[in-house]
Formats: structure tokens, C-alpha cells, sequence
């Protein structure tokens, strides 16, 4: 059975503390694909949250110092209770105070799985790469040498995305090309990416699994996004950002096995 029938199956909470920008579009979205989703923040809830979810989805886009106590507090609980953990960097390097404030993270949690663009998870691991703001920003560079280093240094998974995104374990490292320019259109793609990437761990059962399952949810995505465009094409980025939404619902196991881009580059 492949993981996105498990979670359409299974149904698995996904608790979300994220940004304010993308709140709805992410909860709709694991809707969209069958994963139940939570968005709690309280610091007096988040430790019982995280300990009855599936997963964790982290997200820093809009901190401030009350939200990354929840972070904190959700990531402590769900280590203690063996609940996956994705943290999705937004905007590290952008600024010094995001910069500090995810390495205090990466320091006190540990992590799963790690998703962000080239330039927040070189910052993550201290190299550098030029952003622009809670973006890639341009750049020529070892995009697979960096999502490679991350990974054994934060013991995680690491998914770094883009035209083309990279998974390694730091061992073993996939790189999947399904996707569309128009999800660099939709703020907030990445962002339900890195949820959608907590439903597909929280459906795996051991670390072998949880790799191939972050795998599938990449190129799921990423394919997802491929029958948005088409049914799209000639209408802007609106109609596209609802037809993503549609996509994640209809995009079947077998559609996904058929139009799936994926390239095991690295280990095995
Ligand atoms: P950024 O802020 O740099 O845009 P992000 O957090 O929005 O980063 P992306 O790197 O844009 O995240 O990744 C979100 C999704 O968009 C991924 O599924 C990725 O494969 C896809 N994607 C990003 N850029 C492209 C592109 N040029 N062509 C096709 N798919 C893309
Ligand atoms: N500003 C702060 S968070 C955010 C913006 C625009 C959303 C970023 O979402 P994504 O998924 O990285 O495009
Ligand atoms: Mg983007
Ligand atoms: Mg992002």
C-alpha cells in the first residue's frame, strides 16, 4: 500500500503551529488530502497536542517570542513521545533574530525532517547562501552537498526544494522533479508542503519508511501540482492556488505511481 493511501485511510492528525500568512491555505490543504488537521498554539495545550498527533509541523514564518515558546513546547513533548517533528526554517538568514532563534531549536529538538529552500538550510548549518527575505533569492551552488551535510550533521532528514528538490537521509539521497513554476506564485506552497511532508511521516512506521514516505509526498505534490497547472493553464495564480487544493484531494495512488519523477542519486 503506497503511504497516500495510508493517510487517506488513516486519517492522521497533523498538529501545526505556523504562520499567520498561510494558516487556512495549509489546513485546507491536509484536509484536501485526507490528514486531519490541528493548528493550536497556546503554550498552556500544545505539549497535549503534539503528544495526540501523528506529527508536528513547526513553522517560524511569522515568530515572534510567544510563538516560538509553542514551538519549543510542542517539540519537546512530541520528542518525548516519539511523535515525527518537521521544522520549516522560513526566512533563516533573512534576519539575525530568525537566524538565533532556529539554531536554539535545532539545539534543544530533535528534528525528523528538516524542509526549506537552499538558502534557510545552508543557514540552518551555518554555510551561507544569499536570500531574499523568505526566499531562495538567486545563486549558483551544491544544493545536494548542502541537504547532504544537514542531514548527518542534525541526524534528520533533510528536503531541500526548488525546480528540482533534493531528500537525503545523508546516506541515501533522492532528488524529485515533478512540480510547476506557478507554486513559486502561491505564498505559502512550501509551507503546506512541510505539512503535507508531517502527514506522509506520520503514516510511516520505522526510518526506512519514513524516508520513501517523504519521497512519495514530494513527488505527490509535486505531481499534484502538475494537473493544477494544466487545468489552469491561460488563468493566473488564484485559480491555480484552488485547483491545488482540488489536486491533493483527486490525485490517486495509481495516477501518482505513473507520473512520479523520482531519481535515487546517492547510497543503497
Ligand atoms: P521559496 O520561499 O524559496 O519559494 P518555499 O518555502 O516557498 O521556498 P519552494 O522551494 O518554492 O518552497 O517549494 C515549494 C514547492 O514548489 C515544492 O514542491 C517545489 O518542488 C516546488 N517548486 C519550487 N520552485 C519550482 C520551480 N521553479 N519549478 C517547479 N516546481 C517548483
Ligand atoms: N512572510 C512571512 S511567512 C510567509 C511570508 C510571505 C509565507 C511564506 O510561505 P512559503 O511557503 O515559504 O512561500
Ligand atoms: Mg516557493
Ligand atoms: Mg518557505
Amino acid at each position: 500500500m503506497s503511504y497516500l493511501e495510508r493517510i487517506r485511510t488513516q486519517n492522521p492528525l497533523v498538529h501545526n503551529i505556523t504562520n499567520i500568512v498561510v494558516a487556512p491555505f495549509v489546513a485546507n490543504g491536509l484536509l484536501a488530502l485526507g490528514a486531519s488537521p490541528f493548528m493550536a498554539y497556546a503554550h498552556e495545550e500544545v505539549a497535549d497536542v503534539a503528544k495526540m498527533s501523528g506529527a508536528v509541523v513547526l513553522n517560524i514564518g511569522t515568530l515572534n517570542k510567544d510563538v516560538v515558546q509553542s514551538i519549543l513546547l510542542a517539540g519537546i513533548s512530541a520528542n518525548a513521545h516519539q511523535v515525527p517533528v518537521v521544522l520549516d526554517p522560513v526566512g533563516a538568514g533573512a534576519t539575525s533574530y530568525r537566524s538565533e532563534q532556529v539554531q536554539m531549536l535545532v539545539r534543544e529538538l530533535r528534528l525528523t525532517i528538516l524542509r526549506g529552500n537552499v538558502a534557510e538550510v545552508a543557514n540552518v548549518i551555518g554555510e551561507h547562501w544569499n536570500s531574499k527575505g523568505v526566499d531562495a533569492g538567486q545563486g549558483e551552488g551544491d544544493r545536494i552537498g548542502i541537504a547532504e551535510r544537514a542531514a548527518q550533521k542534525l541526524n534528520c532528514i533533510v528536503v531541500i526544494t526548488g525546480r528540482e528538490d533534493v531528500i537525503t537521509n545523508g546516506h541515501l539521497t533522492y532528488l524529485v522533479s515533478n512540480g510547476h513554476v506557478l507554486l513559486t506564485q502561491v505564498t505559502g506552497a512550501g509551507c503546506l508542503l512541510s505539512a503535507v511532508i508531517g502527514a506522509f511521516a506520520a503514516v510511516a512506521t520505522d526510518n526506512k519508511e519514513r524516508l520513501d514516505s517523504v519521497v512519495e509526498a514530494l513527488a505527490f505534490y509535486g505531481v499534484a501540482a502538475e494537473f493544477a497547472a494544466d487545468r489552469t493553464e491561460s488563468q493566473g495564480p488564484g485559480s491555480f492556488q484552488i485547483e491545488l487544493l482540488n489536486q491533493l484531494d483527486l490525485v490517486s495512488p495509481s495516477v501518482l505511481q505513473q507520473r512520479a519523477l523520482i531519481r535515487h542519486i546517492h547510497g543503497g
